[in-house]
């Protein structure tokens, strides 16, 4: 299948060992992460083409997560290297009632700083299936703002499928008075598929007042909501929680389609979670890996919620398992007898 361009920040992830608290112990452990190149990473394990777009610090970090993620199968020949630094976040993974805490340190970031028109989208999306990239990089300031637009409006001329996640980040739009109604509205109007749930839609569109009792049926309503208003937009997919404690859920998914159907994955327990972060990047790329391999949108979907499953049991960003695993996991099969 055709090449998956994903296209967004790289960052650095320093985390507190186990459930430790930040500086609890004088020790970090390094990640690499970014909403799009965990994607990016899934998609290359499960057997894509795929090539990593934006802009890192060109020094030793930048150099180095550009290696991890050729490491996993990522082509990161078109990132650019330019002057400045490396986007950070800090991490505290919760237990119990303490909830993780998420610090952010990627203010004016080489990615962040980047000129809108220093990528030559034409150029760099030439032979591409999919562009695939999240809420998280317009968020990031007016350069990036413009920077996706770019993107998303040359994909949509080039005939190259948009691939958008929500991945609402208020305090990131906060940090600069980004107004995300009117910057994202492009993206989803560009998109066939948004990764989205009902606050996502209801950013761009607009609160709605009609009546809800579930989470079903808000997504069902915003869904509709947004086929009407995006005319491109063929399918629109979440994943549902259902939460007791920060290390006890059960996720399930829900993917809307312009024809009116719900496709839906009950809830599914997730036992010994090691790691949320990067669940709903892993349940992006399952489902695209289905629509990419030509799969109906059920099997997409369920092949997507598994990758999200097993993304709690991966220690980091990335989402490690591939294909077999996730396939196991759909099946229903135990991993622990896989030969
Ligand atoms: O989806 C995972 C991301 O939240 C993580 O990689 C960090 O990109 C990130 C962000 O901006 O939150």
């Amino acid at each position: 299948s055709a090449r998956i361009v994903c296209f967004g920040e790289l960052l650095l992830r320093l985390a507190a060992p186990g459930r430790e608290l930040l500086l609890q112990s004088p020790r970090l452990e390094v990640h690499v992460g970014g909403a799009e190149a965990n994607v990016g990473v899934s998609l290359a394990r499960f057997g894509h083409e795929v090539a990593m777009l934006g802009t890192v610090a060109d020094n030793a970090l930048g150099r180095a997560v550009l290696g991890e993620l050729r490491r996993h199968g990522v082509d990161t020949r078109a990132v650019h290297l330019a002057a400045g630094r490396m986007g950070l976040y800090f991490l505290a993974t919760g237990a119990g009632h303490r909830p993780s805490e998420v610090l952010y340190d990627r203010a004016d970031s080489a990615f962040a700083l980047a000129p809108a028109d220093g990528y030559d989208w034409p150029a760099l999306l030439r032979g591409a299936g999919w562009l695939h990239l999240s809420g998280v990089t317009p968020a990031l300031g007016a350069a990036t703002a413009a920077a996706a637009a770019d993107a998303v409006r040359a994909a949509v001329a080039q005939g190259v499928q948009v691939s958008f996640d929500g991945n609402f980040r208020p305090k990131l739009w906060a940090a600069w008075d980004g107004d995300p109604a009117s910057i994202l509205r492009p993206l989803l109007d560009g998109a066939a598929i948004a990764f989205a749930d009902h606050r996502d839609i209801d950013v761009v569109l607009g609160a709605d007042d009609a009546s809800a009792d579930t989470h079903e049926q808000r997504f069902a309503i915003a869904a509709r909501r947004a086929f009407d208003a995006f005319p491109r937009l063929q399918r629109i997919a979440c994943t549902t929680r259902a939460q007791s404690s920060v290390d006890h859920h059960a996720l399930g998914a829900l993917m809307a389609t312009r024809d009116g159907a719900l496709h839906r994955v009950e809830p599914r327990e997730l036992p010994g979670i090691v790691d949320r972060i990067g669940g709903g990047d892993a349940f992006a790329a399952g489902v695209l890996h289905g629509l990419a391999s030509g799969w109906d949108d059920a099997d997409s979907l369920r092949f997507g919620h598994a990758a999200g499953c097993l993304k709690h049991a991966v220690p980091g960003d990335f989402n490690l398992c591939d294909a077999e695993d996730v396939m196991a996991l759909v099946r229903g099969e135990r991993l622990d007898v896989k030969r």
